[in-house]
């Protein structure tokens, strides 16, 4: 009878992480949880390029002209800018872990204990010889994707400087959320009012963002400061709401590069543009530096909630109903630093 029971379980377990290799020939990772959502991971890039709910309802943007081929990025999904946030430094724009080849980590440090998660898989990416040449220190990236009981999805990285020359070394560093939304105009996000960003598109000069929420109606292309660690983003068509929680990343980027720049991005549609934003959990304005043998911990969390609107329209004064207020307006400090 146990046996039964012990097959049963185990059948019950192997159904949460399967490893497969996708049509395009790049080997994934599939996560599912018992209630029907999921989460596909490329080791390519350790790129989440899938998460859908329990009503098989795709949440992450993925361009139709994304290409699956090293060297270039996937276009799309949540693509790991490491060790470098755009093109400010010596490195390729975000940096190279995003297109390297990451492996399973066989046999990972103990995460925290998580509330008995079960769909998870852990990435690790390690120092090359060639990647020495372009960034001379050597690190352990470890990334573990988690698909939660309810559906939500986790990444947690955690960074070591195993350098044994005794040099830190600085990154910058960002998960780079393409989040689906019906229509882009038709979007705020909640949680970014009042803080300082610096504008990619002026310069990365400093600026201070209006008292509401935020609404699309051009190219935006952000880095807000110090931003708290929820931060929501409603889609009002869908009457959708994603929640973003972070720990570790002081900044959040936002970026739609509406048509103009759609048009001439060659992975990107030209009406793609309508249907994503960006919103990233990052760490830009103050590097991270970490002394040999110190670890950095960053995490995102993703969770997608039904919302309903008090107006019909997407009117700033307005507030709208249901809105999850409670994940936003509680401001837990910002859990920074590094652990030895
Ligand atoms: O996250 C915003 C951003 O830095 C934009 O400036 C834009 O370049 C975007 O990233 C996409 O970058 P990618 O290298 O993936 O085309």
């Amino acid at each position: 009878m146990s046996s039964g029971v012990g097959e049963k379980e185990k059948e019950k377990e192997q159904v949460l992480v399967e490893y497969c290799k996708a049509p395009n020939g790049l080997e994934k990772v599939v996560l599912k949880e018992l209630r029907g959502s999921s989460a596909e991971v490329y080791l390519y890039g350790a790129q989440v390029s899938s998460w859908k709910n329990e009503h098989r309802e795709e949440l992450l943007f993925m361009s139709s002209k994304a290409t699956y081929k090293s060297p270039r990025p996937i276009r799309g999904g949540i693509p790991i800018c490491f060790p470098q946030f755009g093109n400010l430094g010596s490195l390729e724009q975000h940096g190279f872990a995003r297109n390297r080849f990451w492996s399973i980590d066989q046999d990972p440090p103990p995460h925290p204990p998580d509330s008995g998660n079960k769909a998870f898989i852990d990435l690790i990416l390690r120092t090359s010889e060639e990647d020495l040449k372009i960034w001379p220190h050597r690190y352990e990236f470890r990334l573990r994707v988690t698909l939660g009981p309810g559906g939500d999805l986790m990444l947690n990285s955690r960074i070591r400087n195993t350098n044994t020359d005794g040099k830190s070394f600085t990154f910058t560093f960002a998960y780079h959320t393409y989040l689906a939304v019906t229509d882009i105009s038709e979007v705020r996000v909640e949680g970014l009012e009042t803080l300082d960003y610096l504008d990619n598109l002026k310069n990365r000069e400093r600026f201070t963002e209006q008292g509401d929420a935020i609404t699309f109606e051009s190219e935006v292309d952000k880095v807000y400061l110090g931003t708290p660690t929820k931060i929501a983003i409603l889609d009002h068509e869908r009457k959708r709401t994603f929640v973003l929680r972070k720990d570790g990343l002081p900044d959040a980027v936002v970026w739609n590069p509406w048509d103009k720049k759609a048009k001439v991005i060659p992975d990107f549609g030209d009406d793609e543009y309508k249907h994503m934003l960006c919103v990233q959990a990052a760490c830009v304005e103050t590097p991270i530096t970490l002394k040999p043998g110190e670890e950095w911990r960053g995490r995102q969390e993703l969770s997608a909630v039904p919302s309903s609107y008090c107006s019909g329209k997407l009117d700033p004064n307005k507030g709208w109903c249901g809105c999850p207020q409670a994940f936003i307006n509680e401001t837990v400090e910002y859990k920074g630093g590094h652990e030895a």
